[in-house]
């Protein structure tokens, strides 16, 4: 027998019955050390004693190393027991149910993005508002055919306590027209104006209310983001540009714009634009815009000369536009009905937490 063959078998064990059947092997009656030693006594004196040396110094080693082998088969195996058995006195903990953002809000925080990266700053106006800030001073008189573009909740005050709707600056505006829950973002480019010296940059981001039977694309409540920018030399290239950028981070690099000849009473020329998206391969009409129209201007000065202010929209140009925000969303996931916005289905609205 060989030693070396003994501790490779003895090694190869993979448990405690192999082991065993190892230590038979050579230890046991018949073994084959066991039997190396019965053959002794045939050998000569000399011989005898160094082959008796060299088997006793083999048994012990292959004592030792049957020990050690058990030995850590023994605590595998318990190992491999305690993780088998192990009991988890752990129990789960109550999930807490976690709102998350409403899908208007995500985009309109990825839209507002971009803008503050162009340099534009946000700013929120009312929404119950002077039927002058909606329509009148925006080129939309009462007789205007454009009004009916937009159907209106008007708003009657009832009640002990008089309500006031205030101007840019606090002052009443009770005697400017009736009051209307905003039919779109566009009053804010006045109210804005009014309070401000040109250059600037806004986008205002905003509910707003139309008078509409809802159906798969319209609903009565909605929002809009509105942008104005107003300077001096500032062209219709600016605005497509700004727009080009807007599709671009909508988009990705191949995001590009498009625009349309459209009429608003506030714009001169008035356009409506679309995004190409590049995934689709399909141009998404988003909203109108065009170059400010000079009543604008001029209304918003005569306001300020009113109230002892000085005339600063003489020589400006700008430009302003005004998209539908669940309109986007809409095209940008392909979302059926926009009724599903606002009827709380946690079903459609966990499909976009952000
Ligand atoms: C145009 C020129 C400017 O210089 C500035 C703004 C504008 C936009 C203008 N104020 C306006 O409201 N135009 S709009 O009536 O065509 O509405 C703009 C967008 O709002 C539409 O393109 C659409 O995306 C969305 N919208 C309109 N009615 C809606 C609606 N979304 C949902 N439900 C409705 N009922």
């Amino acid at each position: 027998m060989e030693l070396s063959a003994a501790l490779e078998e003895i090694e190869k064990a993979e448990n405690l019955e192999a082991l065993q059947g190892v230590k038979v092997r050579y230890l046991g009656r018949n073994g084959l050390l066991t039997q190396a030693m019965k053959t002794l006594g045939q050998l000569p004196l000399e011989e005898r004693r160094e082959r008796g040396r060299v088997l006793n110094e083999w048994k012990g080693t292959i004592e030792k190393a049957l020990e050690e082998r058990e030995a850590a088969l023994r605590a595998r195996a318990l190992e491999e027991r305690l993780s088998r058995e192990s009991v988890d006195v752990t129990l789960p903990g109550y999930a807490f149910p976690s709102g998350g953002l409403h899908l208007t809000s995500l985009i309109l925080g990825e839209l507002l993005r971009i803008f503050r990266r162009l340099g534009f700053s946000v700013v929120e106006g009312p929404e119950v508002e002077s039927e002058y800030f909606n329509f009148d001073a925006l080129n939309m008189p009462e007789w205007h055919p454009a009004r009916d573009m937009q159907d209106t909740f008007w708003v009657e005050f009832r009640g002990p306590t008089p309500f006031t709707i205030q101007g840019p600056f606090g002052e009443s505006v009770n005697h400017r027209g009736g009051a209307v829950l905003r039919t779109h973002t566009s009053g804010m480019q006045i109210r804005y104006m009014i309070a401000h010296t040109p250059p600037f940059r806004i986008v205002v981001p905003g509910r707003v209310f139309r008078y509409e039977e809802t159906d798969a694309s319209h609903e009565a409540m909605f929002h809009q983001l509105e942008g104005l920018v107003v300077g001096q030399g500032i062209t219709m290239a600016d605005l497509k540009g700004a727009i080009e950028e807007l599709a671009r981070g909508l988009f990705g690099k191949e995001g590009k714009a498009r625009f349309q000849p459209t009429f608003f009473p506030f714009v001169e020329p008035g356009v409506q634009f679309a995004m190409w998206w590049p995934e689709r391969g399909k141009w998404l009409e988003l909203g109108g815009a065009g170059m400010v129209h000079p009543y604008l201007f001029r209304a918003v000065d005569d306001y300020r000369e009113e109230r002892g202010l000085p005339r600063v929209y003489e020589g400006m140009t700008g430009w302003a536009f005004g998209m539908g925000v669940e309109r986007l969303a809409i095209l940008r996931y392909g979302i059926p009905d926009i009724r599903y916005f606002y009827q709380n289905r946690l079903s459609f609205l966990r499909q976009f937490r952000g």
